[in-house]
């Protein structure tokens, strides 16, 4: 992203060049380099959310942390200002940035126990080949680059559309937060195992829909040299623009940009895009969500979008501070929060409404739950620092953290026929 003060004087220097016919065009201030810091004296929602809206890219937050990526000029400006920048190493510093002769994008030394892309359709491939009678896989369309965008259903009867509580799970909507595909593979390999060896399983009375990787395209750009990019977005140009991407969590249709909960700067990492669901990648989600509407009822009950870092549960709204808004009464309120308390409980995150955090506006969950009434939760992984390696923790923890959520995951299944049970209330 490009620091606020660059862009400042940037924009001066256009401004004060002579207008002359022929006139070179004014150079573009190259990125400068990031860094993570660690931040204190933000430590409410109307502090983080001030800095978001300064375009500063916000890594990691929760009650008593904040972690932030920005540039040295910036980070002196957030000094002057009073607050504390601590810098954090980066994870996976593996010297100066070089595109590597590989076809396939694939991770260094160390993660290559992370799946990419196409090992992500081989695994769904073989996962199918050897269950058909509960996995069917196929595509929701494709990303602006033109992959197909993998879609899985389990379920007993898996050709049949059968009259049973359907649950959506997405993954890697944010291209750097790789831990999630792995998430998405350990739900769908963990039903299959089970379903085996046991009766009585969700496999039998729900429909599980699996997103695996949103937004394969940014996934693939974060893996593409020897470094991480530290890429979040996907991966559309922004016509008029040199920027690259547009935010996929903040271009969703619910109060887009209402709130200053996202940016209108192409450069940003949270730019929203130039109208809600202008990135395929969300506009293809929005279709088949659309299409899960079957004799006017919506077939999906519940939905989580996993992301990684600061292990949280989160829920809707995004956009207000408010407890309750339009769609938001205080029964819903209720439910959402004893659902993410007791999925807290079983993975020790913490749970909070998503705008405790800091406001985000056009937001995946926001959207579910307003304009489908789906149960819309966005979980954030492992770790809670960068320290601990931020969006890259090694591949040794993969099985260790995606297993820490199965209790949620059987939890959240188990509730899907009408989440608000969990409160005594009926359906
Ligand atoms: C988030 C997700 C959904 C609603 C509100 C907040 C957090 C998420 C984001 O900003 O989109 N955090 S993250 N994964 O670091 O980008
Ligand atoms: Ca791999
Ligand atoms: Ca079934
Ligand atoms: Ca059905
Ligand atoms: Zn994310």
């Amino acid at each position: 992203m490009i620091g606020a003060a660059a862009l400042v004087a940037a924009l001066a220097a256009a401004l004060t060049l002579p207008l002359t016919a022929g006139a070179a065009l004014p150079q573009q201030a190259a990125p400068q380099p990031e860094t993570t810091y660690r931040v204190s004296g933000a430590d409410t929602p109307e502090q983080r959310t001030a800095l978001a809206a300064r375009d500063i890219d916000i890594l990691a937050a929760g009650p008593d942390r904040l972690e932030i990526r920005t540039t040295r000029a910036e980070a002196d400006q957030l000094r002057a200002e009073g607050l504390g920048l601590t810098p954090l190493a980066d994870p996976a510093s593996l010297g100066p940035v070089v595109p590597r002769p590989d076809k396939v994008a694939e991770f260094p030394a160390g993660y290559t126990g992370y799946t990419n892309y196409a090992e992500l359709n081989t695994r769904l491939a073989a996962l199918r080949a050897s269950n058909p009678s509960i996995v069917s896989v196929s595509n929701y369309g494709r990303s602006f680059l033109g992959r197909t965008l993998p879609l899985v259903k389990i379920s007993d009867n898996v050709g049949t559309d059968e009259d049973e509580p359907e649950v959506l799970f997405t993954c890697a909507q944010h291209a750097r937060e790789h831990l999630t595909v792995e998430m998405c593979l350990r739900i769908a390999e963990r039903l299959v195992a089970n379903y085996a060896s046991s009766t009585g399983s969700t496999v039998n009375s729900r429909e599980i829909w699996l997103m695996p990787m949103l937004n394969p395209d940014g996934a693939e750009f974060d893996i593409a040299s020897n470094r991480f990019a530290f890429w979040r977005k996907n991966r559309q140009p922004t016509a008029g623009t040199s920027a690259v991407g547009t935010d996929p969590n903040r271009n969703w249709g619910y109060q887009w940009g209402c709130c200053g909960g996202s940016s209108g700067s192409p450069s940003s990492d949270t730019y929203r895009g130039k109208s809600a669901f202008s990135a395929p990648e969300t506009a293809r989600v929005f279709d088949w969500v659309g299409s899960r509407v079957v004799g006017g009822r919506q077939q999906i009950t519940s939905h989580i979008d996993w992301h990684t870092y600061s292990e949280l549960i989160l829920w809707p709204y995004g956009y207000t501070s408010a407890d309750t808004a339009p769609g938001l009464d205080a029964d819903a309120a209720a439910t959402f929060q004893a659902l993410g308390r007791a999925m807290a409980q079983t993975n020790g995150y913490t749970a909070e409404q998503a705008s405790d955090l800091y406001v985000t506006d056009g937001g995946i969950d926001d959207w579910m739950w307003a304009t489908h009434g789906i149960w819309s939760y966005t979980f954030e992984m492992y770790p809670v620092s960068q320290s601990q390696g931020g969006f890259y923790p090694r591949d040794s923890v993969i099985a260790r953290e995606t297993a820490r959520n199965d209790a949620a995951v059987d939890l959240f299944l188990g509730y899907a026929d009408c989440p608000p049970r969990i409160t005594g209330r009926t359906c």
